[in-house]
C-alpha cells in the first residue's frame, strides 16, 4: 500500500468532501480515502500495482476540482 496526501485547495464544506470520497473511493485498488476541509486535503492509501496517482488526480479532477501540486 501506498500513502499519499494530495492538496485540493477548492475543498470548501462536506459535499466537497462526499463527492470527492465517492469518486476516488469507486477507483479499484484504493483501500482508503479521507477528505480534510481544513487543511483542504486527501489522504489516499492504494495499491500502487491496481491504480495509478494519476488516475486518481484524474478521479478528483472529473468532480470539478483542481490538485494543487503534483
Ligand atoms: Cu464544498
Amino acid at each position: 500500500m501506498t500513502k499519499q496526501t494530495i492538496l485540493v485547495p477548492d475543498i470548501s464544506c462536506d459535499h466537497c468532501k462526499m463527492s470527492i470520497e465517492g469518486a476516488v473511493g469507486a477507483l479499484s485498488g484504493v483501500d482508503k480515502v479521507e477528505v480534510r476541509v481544513e487543511p483542504r486535503t486527501v489522504d489516499v492509501e492504494y495499491d500502487e500495482v491496481s491504480v495509478s496517482l494519476d488516475a486518481i488526480h484524474a478521479a478528483i479532477e472529473a468532480q470539478g476540482y483542481e490538485v494543487a501540486a503534483r
